[in-house]
């Protein structure tokens, strides 16, 4: 039988420091995960469900958008999906008792992994206004409550609908049309906070906002730079890509600050070889200050320029626009201001160089150490022209390649989950669904939070996710949320949002992707897009965790015809009754959807169109790959202050904590750690175990503070500190976000550390 949730919440973290890993997975990952797996589900259920993972006729794995391989091995099982899984498929309850046991009082107070650690929700329940306990209710009297407060709203953009990235694409589908029946496009979404500035850069300069990479790609190319990503964490499964990629003759380069130990050397749990020896991986490592990249690559494309034939004149030719701009950019580059902004030397980036020359074929793959700062769109852009430079954009082996985060983030937005929907979209809904759709631009999530603070929305709709310990300035944010009329969570399990909430609040609970699907048609089955435009089925097995669970697609139908009543002519309960009736609707109004329902059926799933990747087409404003020309950014920082990047420990997937260790990084029990240079921490007078606190400095002189910090002497980059997210958004300034893309800036967080208020 599994064990017992934690009861009590004590102050859990006493952090303990040993040194960080050079290797990642191997041995130890197998044992770790099969203790927070038990925990979670006991023996039996632990083996039927992670033997399910990825498998063709399974489940999609709600943990990252990392693609599967065609032949999987019996479990293409990976320490964290594994531990995605037990989360959803634990044993463990949240049911009303719960609820009357713990009023909302005592819920805020609780730390998120307590709350994620008490199990799934069972049953819908309602907080009335002024009431300080959540009580079941009927999920009729749920969609009641909602459609009192949606119509009684002076305007349908009083209403916000936000999506966390694993709703399905029949889900998602559903809810924008929706929103947009109903008559806004405030659809923010988490990938306001994750890709949106990979998506912004892109779709400026090759005409679309996604990577034109497959998983074949990385097997044929000769170099790869992963830059700004920890997959031995965060995508673990594309280790074992990469080391496929290395053994083909692919020579690897990494661009962090932080030295990863998954990036370092992979000890693939899937061979025997590997588990014990395993495969370096990285051929370079350059340890960039954050903030640095922009000006790495823009030298890098000076170097090429200057280099007799590197560059691909008959690409560039035929291809692209704006080169003589660009050109002139970049050869004003200086090595000082380079070396200054990324902290590299000379020899490095000559090394990197040549590295680059020797390459036919290059891929670039990041993700949020270049998509959170404030110059994340410029810089993904010189990432473009440093590949547009000499061709490796729409051949095989090449191209660029954003590795998103949550499984279907990319689906969701395919499906039309976006504040500003493309007005050909639009046209698409319009004739299908016979209403005229709104045209103005919605909010995203930062400018969700300011409508919230000032009032302008009342309504927040959640489909998943975990908005006020995801977002930026938590305190600003709570406090926004406390304004609304009513908060609405569709989740499957507890969290901190659940606890802030509007005057009135609902909790509906819901079925995760390991659960089977049974409406009036028949058992149903989704559909996911990987981060390489994959699009596959993903069926559950598993029996719900609660008999009064609804779907997602479900609950928005019931919620559509309770709102929209005669008013629709939407065949909502059809909808509900049969999700194909639902793809028939994707087929006719998304692009590359025909014959969705046929094509899905092949196990494999079938790739969406991409047009730079298939015909080395453009579909930019000028119809060519655009060169760019932006100045170059970095980050310069006041004596004695640090740059902090939030990110993510080994236990972690977002906001849900499965435990308090960071293997890899050596740290144990424990997460309010900062991770400091010990050069820095001795100029700064902080000893290895000392206690500090973080405040930010922001140029609105508002004091941000995360107090009591260990401080940990870590061999990150000059000039850099990192720390654990959610527990430092606090410090992150709303208005702190990327140019363009309006992404909080979460990788580049100024801050002072002071002697410690707390320790
Ligand atoms: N197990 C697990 N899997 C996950 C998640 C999870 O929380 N847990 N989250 C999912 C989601 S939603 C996402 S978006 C992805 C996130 O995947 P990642 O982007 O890998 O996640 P982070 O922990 O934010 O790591 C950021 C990395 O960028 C580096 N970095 C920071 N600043 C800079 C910089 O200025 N330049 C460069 N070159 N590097 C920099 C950091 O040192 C770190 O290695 O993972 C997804 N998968
Ligand atoms: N400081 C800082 N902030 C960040 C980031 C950072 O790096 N630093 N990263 C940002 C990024 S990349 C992202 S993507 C966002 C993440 O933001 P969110 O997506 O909003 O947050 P999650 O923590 O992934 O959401 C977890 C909750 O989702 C619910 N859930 C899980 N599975 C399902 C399901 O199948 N259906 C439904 N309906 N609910 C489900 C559970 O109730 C769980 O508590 O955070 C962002 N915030
Ligand atoms: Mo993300």
């Amino acid at each position: 039988m599994a064990g017992k949730p934690p009861q009590s919440d004590p102050v859990q973290d006493a952090p303990q420091v040993a040194e960080p890993k050079h290797a990642a997975a191997g041995l130890p990952a197998i044992g770790h995960t099969l203790r927070i797996a038990q925990r979670q589900m006991g023996v039996k259920r632990t083996a039927l469900t992670l033997l399910r993972v990825n498998q063709k006729d399974g489940f999609d794995c709600p943990g990252c958008a990392w693609p599967e391989p065609e032949h999987r091995h019996t479990a293409e099982f990976c320490e964290n999906g594994a531990k995605a899984v037990a989360e959803e498929a634990t044993l463990r309850r949240v049911t009303p008792d719960f609820f009357a046991a713990h009023p909302v009082s005592d819920l805020a107070t609780r730390s998120g992994y307590w709350l994620g650690q008490q199990g799934r929700l069972t049953h819908p329940m309602y907080l009335a206004e002024g009431a300080d306990r959540y009580e079941a209710v009927p999920w009729e009297r749920a969609f009641d409550i909602i459609a009192e407060e949606l119509t009684g709203l002076d305007s349908p953009d009083e209403a916000l609908f936000y999506t966390s990235g694993r709703t399905s694409n029949e889900a998602a589908f559903l809810y924008q049309l929706f929103a947009r029946e109903f008559g806004t496009n405030n659809l923010p979404d988490c990938s306001n906070m994750c890709h949106e500035s990979s998506g912004s850069a892109l779709n400026e300069t090759i005409g679309i906002g996604k990577g034109s990479v497959l998983l074949d790609d990385l097997y044929q190319a000769d170099l790869i730079i992963v830059a700004g990503q920890n997959p031995g964490t965060n995508h673990p499964r594309m280790l074992s890509a990469l080391e496929k990629a290395k053994s083909n003759g692919a020579r690897i380069i990494t661009v962090n600050p932080l030295p990863e130990a998954g990036m370092e050397r992979f000890k693939n749990p899937q061979t025997p070889q590997g588990m014990f020896k395993g495969a370096a991986l990285t051929d370079l490592f350059l340890q960039i200050r954050i903030g640095g990249d922009q000006a790495l690559f823009r030298l890098l494309n000076k170097l090429i320029l200057e280099t007799e034939g590197a560059v691909d004149e008959a690409f560039v030719g035929e291809h692209t626009h704006g080169y003589e701009e660009f050109a002139e950019a970049a050869r004003a580059a200086d090595w000082d201001e380079t070396l200054t902004a990324t902290g590299l030397t000379r020899a490095q980036i000559d090394e990197a160089l040549s590295m680059v020359l020797a390459s036919k074929r290059t891929i670039v793959c990041w993700a949020m150490g270049l998509t959170q700062h404030k110059h994340s769109v410029p810089t993904i852009r010189e990432v473009v022209n440093f590949l547009l430079l000499r061709g490796n954009i729409g051949r095989p082996g090449a191209g660029v390649c954003p590795v998103r985060g949550h499984s279907n983030v990319q689906g969701d937005r395919t499906m039309g989950i976006f504040e500003r929907p493309a007005p050909a979209f639009l046209d698409a809904l319009e004739k299908e669904f016979g209403f005229a759709p709104p045209r103005g631009h919605g909010y995203d999530v930062v400018r969700a939070i300011r409508a919230m603070r000032d009032d302008k929305a009342k309504v927040f709709f959640a489909m998943g996710g975990n908005f006020v310990s995801a977002s930026p300035d938590t305190e600003v944010t709570e406090a926004a949320m406390r304004r609304a009329r009513l908060t609405v969570h569709v989740s499957t399990k507890l969290n901190r949002s659940h606890a802030v909430t509007g005057a009135r609040a609902l909790i509906l609970p819901t079925l995760g992707r390991t659960e089977r699907d049974l409406q009036g048609g028949g058992e149903q089955f989704v559909t996911v897009e990987d981060s390489m435009g994959m699009v596959h089925a993903s069926r559950g097995r598993l029996d719900p965790a609660s008999t009064q669970l609804l779907s997602e697609p479900a609950i928005v139908c019931r919620l559509a015809r309770r709102v929209l009543g005669e008013d629709s002519r939407t065949p909502w309960e059809e909808f509900e009754k049969d999700y194909a009736t639902v793809r028939d609707r994707i087929a006719r109004v998304v692009p590359g959807f025909d014959d969705f329902n046929a094509r899905v059926a092949d196990p494999a799933g079938f790739a969406l169109p991409h047009a730079p990747r298939d015909e080395r087409r453009f579909p930019t404003a000028t119809g060519k790959a655009n060169f760019t020309a932006a100045p170059v950014e970095y980050p310069k920082l006041p004596e004695g202050r640090l740059l902090l990047q939030t990110l993510r420990s080994h236990d972690q997937y977002n906001t849900t904590i499965y435990g308090l260790d960071d293997r890899y990084r050596g740290i144990k029990n424990g997460r309010r750690v900062v991770l400091v240079n010990p050069e820095d921490a001795r100029e700064l007078g902080l000893a290895d175990g000392s206690y500090t606190d973080l405040v930010s400095e922001w140029k609105d002189g508002v004091e941000r503070r995360a107090a009591g910090f260990r401080v940990v002497h870590y061999p990150t980059a000059r000039g850099c500190a990192a720390a654990y997210y959610p527990e430092t958004n606090v410090l992150v300034p709303l208005d702190a976000t990327a140019d363009t893309s309006n992404t909080p800036a979460s990788k580049s967080v100024v801050v002072r550390l002071e002697q410690s208020t707390t320790n």
